[in-house]
C-alpha cells in the first residue's frame, strides 16, 4: 500500500496517524507540492483533482483523506472505528463531512493563509474556524469522543486541522473541552505526531 504523502499536510497525516493507530504497514511517497510535484502527469493520472493524499492498494486507487480512512477503517478496523450499523456508521460519517467542509473551509484554511500564504479570506476563514471549533466544544461538554463513546475515524477525521489552529492564528483557549479531547486522542496506544502539533 502506498500514501502518496507530504509532511506537513494535516489531510496526508489522517492516514499516517490512523494507519500507526492500526499498525497498517504503508509506504510513503513525498509529492513536493512547492515543487509542482501534484500537478505532474504521473500524479494527476492518480488523483485528476491534483491533491493528496492519494492512496494506491493494488487496482484500488483513492484521494481525499475521508474516503481513505472509511477504506482502512472498513478493511481493518472492524467494527471499532466504522461500525456497519446504519444509525452508527452514519453518526461517524456526519463529522467526515464535517472535517471536509467546515474544518477544511475553517481552521485548515487559516492555516493554509499564515502558513503557505494561501490566497483566501482569512477572516471569514478564522470566523468560520471559531464557529466550528465552538460547536465541537459544546458536543464534547459531555462526552469523550465525538461519537459512539469511543474512538471512531470521526475523531481522526476533525483532529489534525482543529489541533493545528494555532497556525492560522485561532487559539483554543476558550475551548477547553476540545483541548481535553485533543489530550485524549495523542494519548490513544501507537498515536504519532507531525510538525506544529
Ligand atoms: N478533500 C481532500 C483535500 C485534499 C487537499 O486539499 N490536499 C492539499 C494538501 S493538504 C493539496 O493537495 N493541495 C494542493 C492543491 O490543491 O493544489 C482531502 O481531504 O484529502
Amino acid at each position: 500500500m502506498q500514501l502518496y504523502d507530504l509532511e506537513l499536510s494535516g489531510n496526508c497525516y489522517k492516514i499516517r496517524l490512523f494507519s500507526a493507530l492500526l499498525s497498517i504497514p504503508m509506504e510513503k511517497v513525498t509529492v513536493d507540492l512547492r515543487k509542482g510535484e501534484h500537478r505532474q502527469a504521473d500524479f494527476l493520472a492518480l488523483n485528476p483533482l491534483g491533491q493528496i493524499p492519494v492512496l494506491v492498494d493494488s487496482e484500488v486507487v483513492l484521494r481525499d483523506s475521508q474516503a481513505i480512512l472509511v477504506y482502512l477503517a472498513r478493511l481493518y478496523g472492524g467494527e471499532d472505528w466504522l461500525p456497519s450499523e446504519a444509525g452508527a456508521m452514519a453518526r461517524v460519517v456526519q463529522w467526515l463531512a464535517t472535517a471536509a467542509n467546515e474544518i477544511a473551509h475553517g481552521p485548515a484554511a487559516a492555516r493554509a493563509h499564515d502558513l503557505f500564504g494561501a490566497a483566501l479570506d482569512v477572516e471569514q476563514a478564522r470566523a468560520g474556524a471559531r464557529r466550528i471549533i465552538g460547536i465541537m466544544d459544546r458536543h464534547l461538554r459531555d462526552r469523550e469522543w465525538l461519537e459512539l463513546g469511543r474512538p471512531t475515524i470521526a475523531d481522526i477525521a476533525c483532529f489534525p486541522y482543529v489541533a493545528l489552529a494555532h497556525e492560522g492564528h485561532v487559539f483554543l483557549t476558550d475551548y477547553p473541552n476540545v483541548v481535553a479531547w485533543i489530550a485524549r486522542i495523542k494519548a490513544l496506544p501507537g498515536f504519532v505526531n507531525m510538525p506544529g502539533l
